[in-house]
């Protein structure tokens, strides 16, 4: 069993005692002395999980020899397999914050995706493996969906067609897998791509034994629109740590105790969710701003149990901000979300500390770096960081009532008012602040945000439908993807904002809690009317 954990705090192990040839060894550079370059030298097959920047890599396995062992271990055809980072280092260079040497063993140069192109950066989702007959490890498994998380990639051409073998394509073409006899790469990732990317990891390890039953061909063509299932977890008056569901953001029953709506166990939910066709799972800590997410040490065991048998990204978030215990030991927001992203987040969740920072920002115009956004994307990349926003409807008369941006309505307000901005809020939609949707978005995406979750508290539990007037206006002014949240209700309201917006996923809740609605009944309904969704 090789467990991921992400990001940049892969243990290293070599998993079974020497001279079993399945034992594997996961390469750790971040790890420092966990690791000599003789254990790379004498692996049996080595996966190398690469994550975090390009510079820093290099800089790291530069310095301590690894490098040097790497391309040895390379040259010498040994059993192995690169993820992400892991096969970007093989080219001569890349552009991340460079140029930066690469270990050079395959031409060609890795460059960012282009935003221009109308191509949302980072390449976030699920996207098509256009394969080629002899990828081995990839041979079942054509035409489907994997799970990619990146801003940069390397393009095939003549010089470097010998080693690819897979492209996808985002704009350009790029190569999603290398191979060369034993030595395999691959850009996306596959200990997240659902029974797909378990296929693939089978027959790396076992490659003897692995004959798949049945193929999985598919008939994926491009980037999936995601379906996301979102669980609001917390305490309940008992002590419990409950999945539950507010409407517009009350999640107490109207009866006489007013008890924290129950509706379920996160881990066993979310389980039932992977296994029902999720591309993502979301947990919110939703009175993470006020309870010390470290000390909620249950939000961290759901995320350690979720991850082991949960093969699609996981989000966290909640309570990320920096904070000071009663003991009076401080911790940084990237203390906080380390601690996440060890326990199996793929990414966190930014919602309140987000509004400061972008308020902040605004304001003097300076990038001051200390922000848990700044930080947190400089160390883990954008990709990791979701920024949640929590508006609220704001009706106006006319739109230079108001100095924020604002939208004509497709359903005027309660008094015919014709326009609206979102106002933001913090601490769970209990404080509206002095900044607009539109404002914040564009801020955080400058900040370093990789993805913005837009919820709508007027729209949550009410399953009416998203709120498109909002999801238009935030996903047509940021590059980042957009994930549209709050109001979902039937199949058709996916289907109507992934038409009417450019919003790269859709975010439900109630829904799938209450059984109303199956994922499998959202992902049928958009294959049929021709929206392309990972089966
Ligand atoms: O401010 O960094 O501590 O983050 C707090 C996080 O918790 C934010 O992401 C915020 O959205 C969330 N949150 C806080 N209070 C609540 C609440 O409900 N009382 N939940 C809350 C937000 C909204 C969505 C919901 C969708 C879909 N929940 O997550 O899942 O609206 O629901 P639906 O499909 O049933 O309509 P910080």
């Amino acid at each position: 069993t090789v467990t991921f954990k992400s990001p940049a705090k892969y243990s290293v192990r070599t998993s079974a005692a020497s001279g079993n040839d399945s034992a594997v060894t996961l390469f750790d550079y971040g790890a420092g002395n966990v690791q000599t370059p003789e254990d790379i030298l004498n692996a049996k097959r080595l996966i190398f999980p690469g994550v975090g920047a390009f510079a820093a890599m290099m800089d790291v396995i530069n310095q301590n020899g690894m490098a040097d062992a790497l391309r040895t271990y390379i040259e010498k055809d040994r059993p192995f397999l690169g993820i992400c980072l892991g096969l970007q280092l093989l080219f001569e260079s890349s552009e991340e914050n460079g140029p930066v040497k690469g270990l050079g063993l395959i031409p060609g140069v890795v460059g960012r995706f282009d935003s221009s192109n109308g191509c949302r950066v980072p390449h976030i989702g699920w996207n098509a493996l256009q394969t080629k007959k002899d990828s081995v490890i990839l041979d079942d498994v054509a035409n489907r969906h994997v799970y990619f998380v990146h801003s940069y990639r390397a393009v095939p051409s003549k010089e470097n067609e010998e080693w690819v073998s897979s492209t996808c394509n985002y704009g350009i073409d790029f190569i999603s897998s290398i191979r060369r006899g034993n030595v395999h790469a691959v850009q996306f990732h596959p200990e997240k791509s659902g029974d797909v990317g378990l296929s693939i990891l089978r027959k790396f390890l076992l490659p003897n034994s692995s004959k798949t039953k049945k193929p999985f061909e598919g008939k994926a063509t491009k980037l999936a629109k995601r379906v996301i299932a979102c669980l609001d977890v917390r305490t309940n008056d008992n002590g419990d740590l409950v999945v539950t569901k507010g409407d517009q953001y009350d999640v107490r029953e109207q009866t006489k105790e007013n008890e924290v709506r129950n509706l379920g166990k996160p881990v066993e939910l979310a389980g039932q969710y992977y296994l029902d066709g999720a591309d993502e799972v979301s947990f919110l800590n939703i009175t993470g701003f006020r309870d010390f997410p470290l000390g909620d040490l249950p939000m961290l065991q759901i995320l350690k149990y979720t991850s082991e048998n949960v093969f699609v990204p996981l989000t966290v978030g909640g309570g990320i901000r920096d904070f000071t215990d009663a003991n009076g030991r401080h911790y940084t927001s990237l203390e906080v979300a380390s601690e996440y992203f060890r326990s199996g987040a793929d990414k966190i969740s930014i919602g309140s500390d987000a509004v400061y920072a972008a308020e902040e920002y605004i304001k003097t115009g300076i990038k001051t770096g200390k922000s848990s956004l700044e930080q947190i994307s400089r160390v883990y990349g954008n990709q990791a960081v979701v920024v949640s926003i929590d508006p609220r409807r704001q009706y106006l008369t006319s739109p230079y009532e108001i100095g924020f941006k604002s939208v004509k309505v497709t359903n005027p307000g309660p008094n015919g008012e014709e326009y609206a901005w979102y106002q933001c809020t913090v601490n769970g939609g209990r404080e509206g602040r002095p900044i607009g949707a539109y404002e914040l978005a564009k801020a955080v995406e400058e900040l370093g945000a990789g993805e913005i979750l837009l919820n709508c508290i007027d729209c949550d539990g009410q399953g009416k439908g998203f709120d498109i007037d909002l999801i238009k206006l935030i996903s047509d002014a940021v590059s980042i993807p957009v994930i549209a949240s709050s109001g979902a209700g039937t199949v058709g309201h996916f289907s109507e904002v992934f038409s009417q917006t450019n919003a790269s996923a859709a975010l439900a809740a109630g829904i799938f809690h209450r059984k109303e609605v199956p994922i499998q009944a959202v992902k049928d309904h958009l294959l049929k009317e021709g929206i392309e969704v990972r089966m």
